[in-house]
């Protein structure tokens, strides 16, 4: 029984708000347990979620609202000047959900009056290599109809915050590996090392390539998160740790709350990184999968029902 369009759509959204809530009590902690993380999936009481969740709804809305009634057109998914706008807005209504300093700084000049070109170039002259491009994208994948489509999309919904190439790097594979995460059929059998050569002709960098690598291999064998980070980096840069969320989503393809551990335990920005894990093991293996307690759990599930529906 194929996983249905509906189900892999609500995975998707559900899976990355799950990642959210259940990793950011856990930021930077090392030594982090199975049990411990099953204790929070466990308790009571509402889950928060973060500025990962907070901007993946914002970007779902935004993609909604410029799909409703119209034939499905790629360019007129995203309006970039809105979607900035949107994005500072959200951070503006509710600062406190840990946004990074950068674009902190960016949403404040935005908010202001500033175009988004100049103001995420006022505060990076680079523009930002964090991951937090990546952390919202994956919605992108429920639009875009192929490869192509999802990159274009991946990289105009990144680049009014991201403007360095390793942050739209990092959202370009973030996405097609969601999008390849919602075509297979989780009752077949997964190969990692093409589900990353897929992903790997999407993303032309040589340093993504050596990531790439490292994931192949620590994918095919029983490596523990500790190895994962050590290797792939758990920090709040687009590369050192979208490949880690990929390593954490191969390990357990069809089981979101294992790869969600998988990514938590690996440590570092573990709300972020489990975030990516949730997304695309929601995506591949459907909501049916999730943790049923702890999804009705999640503060926006009423929003992340509508979304899915939405865009499914
Ligand atoms: P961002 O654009 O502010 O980037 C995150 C951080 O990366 C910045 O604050 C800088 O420290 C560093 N950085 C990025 N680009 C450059 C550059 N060109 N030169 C020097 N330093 C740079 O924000 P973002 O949206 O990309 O960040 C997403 C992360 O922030 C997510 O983890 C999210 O959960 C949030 N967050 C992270 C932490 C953490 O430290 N683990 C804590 C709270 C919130
Ligand atoms: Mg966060
Ligand atoms: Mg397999
Ligand atoms: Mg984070």
């Amino acid at each position: 029984d194929h996983t249905s369009r509906i189900d892999k759509a609500r995975g998707l959204l559900f899976g990355l708000a799950l990642g959210d809530c259940l990793g950011a009590p856990f930021e930077g902690k090392e030594g982090v347990t199975d049990s411990d993380i099953v204790a929070a999936q466990n308790g009571t009481g509402a889950l928060r979620h973060t500025d990962d969740t907070a901007l993946a709804l914002v970007l779902a809305r935004h993609l909604a609202h410029r799909l409703g009634g119209r034939p499905r057109k790629v360019d007129g998914c995203i309006d970039a000047d809105v979607l900035a706008r949107e994005f500072a807005e959200a951070w503006q209504a509710e600062p406190w959900r840990g946004y990074g300093g950068g674009v902190t700084k960016s949403f404040g000049l935005i908010v202001a009056g500033t175009h988004w070109r100049n103001a995420i170039r006022a505060v990076f002259p680079d523009g930002s290599f964090g991951n937090g491009g990546a952390m919202r994208v994956a919605p992108v994948a429920l639009v875009g109809a192929g490869v192509r489509e999802v990159t274009e999309l991946a990289r105009r919904s990144a680049e009014v915050t991201h403007a360095h190439d390793d942050a739209l790097h990092g959202a370009v594979c973030q996405a097609v590996a969601a999008h390849l995460a919602i075509q297979l059929d989780p009752a077949q059998p997964l190969s990692a090392g093409a589900f990353v050569e897929t992903v790997r002709d999407a993303v032309p960098s040589t340093l993504w390539a050596k990531k790439f690598d490292i994931v192949a291999e620590l994918a095919e064998r029983d490596t523990d998160p500790a190895e994962a980070s050590a290797a792939l980096g758990n920090d709040v840069s687009a590369p050192g740790s979208v490949p880690l969320a990929l390593l954490s989503f191969l390990r357990h393809p069809r089981r979101p709350d294992a790869a969600i551990r998988f990514a938590i335990r690996a440590g570092g920005d573990t709300d972020t990184v489990a975030a990516m894990a949730g997304a695309l093991a929601g995506a591949h293996s459907g909501y049916a999968a999730l943790p049923t307690p702890a999804v009705s759990r999640l503060e926006a599930a009423k929003q992340l029902h509508l979304y899915a529906e939405h865009l499914a």
